[in-house]
């Protein structure tokens, strides 16, 4: 036997990931571990139901979001944190780049929390018309102060302000894409990168939620749409009213 899934099995390593339909974080996860061709058990999470804020969802430690990773008994949250422990766990097919590209991924993965997914929530959240139904009120009371405050502000609505806010947050990121993908096919060197795949499910959600894209970034999200870790996963990359990080 050869290979990283049969190194993996040999092992004995045992990958399962928490993940939802519509978050693009875990669809992120989902992407490199197709990638690396690392098998995993997948346990789906409905975040329209508000699965993730139940106690047994919080139980194994996480702030009631998706995706949740657990490997080798270990729990992992964050997606980035979790690519990057899945590359280094199983390296025969490397996604982390080699310094100086490496510095550059991870530049990337913090790009994404911090400048796209918080505002791409709020934008969504808006465009989506999100409502919180009353049975979902006691599992937001569950939640660690900084995801409870978030989400009764999104019950409450998001004001005018804070939205256009987000979306030139999100139309400022989706240009600074864009700059990287003239200089290079990838965003962070020669290579397909943990970068491309932690940006890739926030920015293809773009187009669907009326923020434009220029013609770099279309050409990157065509790439990435036909690449065979992708192409399964493209009916669960659509956008779904929920929060992202605080
Ligand atoms: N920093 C986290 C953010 C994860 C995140 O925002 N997950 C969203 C879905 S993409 C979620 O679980 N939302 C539900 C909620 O916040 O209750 C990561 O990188 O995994």
């Amino acid at each position: 036997m050869a290979g990283p899934v049969h190194d993996a099995l040999r092992r004995g390593r045992r990958v399962i990931l928490h993940y939802a339909a519509g978050s693009p974080h875990s669809a992120a996860v989902r992407i490199a571990l197709a990638e690396k061709g690392v098998a995993a058990e997948e346990r789906r999470v409905d975040l329209a139901r508000f699965a993730q804020h139940e106690p047994q969802f919080l139980a194994l430690g996480t702030s009631g979001q998706v995706p949740v990773l657990e490997h080798d008994g270990q729990i992992t949250v964050g997606s980035f944190a979790q690519m990057l422990a899945l590359d280094e766990a199983h390296p025969a097919i490397a996604l982390g780049g080699d310094e100086p590209v490496r510095a550059q991924v991870r530049e990337w993965g913090a790009f994404v929390d911090r400048e796209i997914a918080p505002h791409l929530a709020i934008v969504r959240w808006q465009a989506l018309s999100g409502r919180v139904p009353a049975s979902a009120l006691a599992g937001i009371e569950r939640l660690p102060p900084a995801r409870r405050d978030l989400w009764r502000e999104a019950a409450a609505g998001f004001s005018v302000e804070r939205v256009a806010r987000a979306a030139q947050a999100l139309l400022a990121a989706g240009k600074r894409i864009g700059a990287a993908l003239e200089e290079t096919e990838w965003l962070a060197g020669a290579e397909l990168t943990l970068a491309d795949i932690a940006a890739y499910p926030h920015i293809a959600q773009f187009p669907a939620l009326g923020l434009p894209v220029d013609h770099a970034v279309t050409g990157w999200l065509e790439r990435m749409a036909e690449r065979p870790s992708v192409r399964p996963l493209r009916e669960q990359l659509f956008p779904l009213a929920t929060m992202g990080p605080a």
